[in-house]
């Protein structure tokens, strides 16, 4: 008899520079949330990686400013597992600015561990096909199997 599959959705996360000095404490609490860690790397990306990984918003006001962010210091990518993971862990994170956050969501990890409008703390992948193409942006060798389990991630 073939042993069965069971899959469970995955999706990235990104420690930003501005919280890699709180990464031992936030990897905690992704693993208490019931996240498996399945995969981590700690990279500096250069403006080009930061620009590739962030293409969706090239042109944009902000995207300069958040190239120079996202390739201003180390950051900790976590390849994580947990059954709706891409929306579980969008809402543990929280809407995208801190400032806001803070007044609607004073629970949620940006509120906590982010720094301003921009500065924001997290990441999370926002769709199946985000989560796969961000996945394999920063393990290429892992197989991503085409299985999703959650919802789309939730829009603020
Ligand atoms: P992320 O992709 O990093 O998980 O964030 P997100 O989905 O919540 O927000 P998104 O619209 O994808 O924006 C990507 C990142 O760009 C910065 N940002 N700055 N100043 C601004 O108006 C602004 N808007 C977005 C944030 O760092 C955001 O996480
Ligand atoms: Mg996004």
């Amino acid at each position: 008899m073939e042993t069965p599959h069971i899959y469970v959705e995955r999706t990235l996360a990104i420690i930003k520079p501005d919280a890699l000095h709180k990464a031992e404490e936030i990897e905690d609490i992704i693993q208490r949330s019931g996240f498996a860690i399945l995969q981590k790397r700690r990279v500096h990306l250069t403006p080009e990686q930061a620009s590739d990984f962030y293409a969706e918003h090239y042109g944009k006001l902000f995207f300069p400013s958040l190239v120079a962010y996202m390739s201003s210091g180390p950051i900790i990518t976590l390849m994580i597992a947990k059954d709706k993971a891409i929306s579980y862990w969008r809402e543990l994170i929280g809407p995208t600015n801190t400032i806001k956050a803070r007044q609607t969501h004073p629970e949620c990890l940006r509120a906590i561990y982010g720094t301003d409008d921009q500065r924001n703390a997290l990441h999370g992948s926002d769709s199946f096909s985000s989560a796969q193409r961000e996945i394999r942006f920063f393990f290429p060798d892992c197989i991503v199997e085409p299985v999703a389990t959650g919802q789309a991630a939730k829009d603020y």
